[in-house]
């Protein structure tokens, strides 16, 4: 009785998941109006004609806006029509309304929609964190975007990990070190600026050592258009404002005020100060806007080969 109502559930939802991936041909497929929150913006935003189809209107829009990932489409006759810029998943529900159709740019960057989720490696510990359901399965090790977690903490913060998935958080280096270690070595990166822009970065190599090796980072083969922050921080250990392992004469976490792989002593600090704009304090990734710079959002996330 139980299994047969549990196969009606997944037949019900497979043909939910079809429908939405037939969208996709007029380059959008729809998009739940998202429970996690985010920074990006909306551009602009503008009444469509009774005669029109919305869709196709808006649609038509954000196509030929590199920077738009989605559009809204709001209220009764007439309708008005929102584009979107920011991440293609994680943007933002400004309207609650049932009058809200949201739709999401079907791009080759878009990686799809982000959900809750839990994974069970094969040592059995149970990872909860946030994931993405596109053609492969990322799960989220990082995120910062309103400045919510203090992320200047010690060594057995970093380790266990703080903050939560409805919020900022890092996932604890005990637990990346376990996702590397079961496959999960494919590490994508992505950083949007003030202006919602975002970029990305991805390492075909991702392997974090275990604690007693004070958690070395091991990371290789780039591609991208953010430019290639991570590579110089590749061999280097963890060091936080209370265990310093980095090369500098001075403790290069608590100077730069965030948990890292420093080593002399950053070209990435994306767990630096939020919204901090002095000298290598803040969220930088030199490559793309140097060191007086720091990213409205980021995300790490990471997948299986
Ligand atoms: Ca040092």
């Amino acid at each position: 009785m139980k299994l047969s109502l549990i196969v009606c559930v997944l037949v019900f939802l497979e043909k939910i998941q079809m429908s939405r991936f037939s969208k996709a041909e007029n380059y959008f497929f729809f998009m739940q109006s998202g429970v996690i929150q985010s920074n990006a913006c909306i551009s602009k935003e503008f009444s469509v004609e009774n005669s029109t189809d919305p869709l196709i209107y808006c649609g038509l829009h954000c196509v030929a806006l590199l920077q738009c990932v989605g559009v809204d489409i709001i209220g009764n006759e007439p309708k008005r029509c929102r584009l979107m810029f920011g991440f293609p998943a994680l943007i933002p529900a400004n309207e609650t309304s049932d009058e809200t159709i949201r739709y999401q740019k079907f791009t080759g960057l878009t990686i799809g929609t982000d959900n809750f989720c839990s994974v069970q490696l094969t040592n059995g510990l149970i990872v909860n964190t946030i994931c993405n359901q596109a053609n492969h399965k990322w799960m989220l090790i990082q995120r910062r975007f309103d400045g919510s977690q203090l992320f200047l903490r010690n060594w057995a913060d970093y380790e266990i990990g703080f903050g939560s998935r409805e919020s900022e958080f890092w996932l604890g280096n005990r637990n990346i070190h376990e996702l590397t270690n079961d496959g999960y070595t494919y590490l994508r990166i992505e950083l949007m600026d003030n202006d919602c822009v975002w970029k990305y970065a991805e390492y075909s190599y991702f392997y974090v050592e275990s604690g007693s090796s004070k958690y070395r980072l091991h990371v290789d083969g780039y591609s991208g258009n953010a430019g290639d922050s991570m590579r110089y921080h590749d061999g280097m250990f963890f060091t936080t404002y209370d265990n310093d392992n980095d090369y500098k004469g001075y403790n290069c976490g608590s100077r730069w005020r965030g948990g890292w792989w420093y080593k002399y002593c950053h070209k990435a600090n994306l767990n630096g100060e939020y919204g901090n704009t002095n000298y290598s304090e803040g969220i930088n990734w030199y490559y793309w806007n140097g060191f007086y710079y720091s990213m409205k959002e980021v995300r790490m996330m990471v997948r299986k080969q």
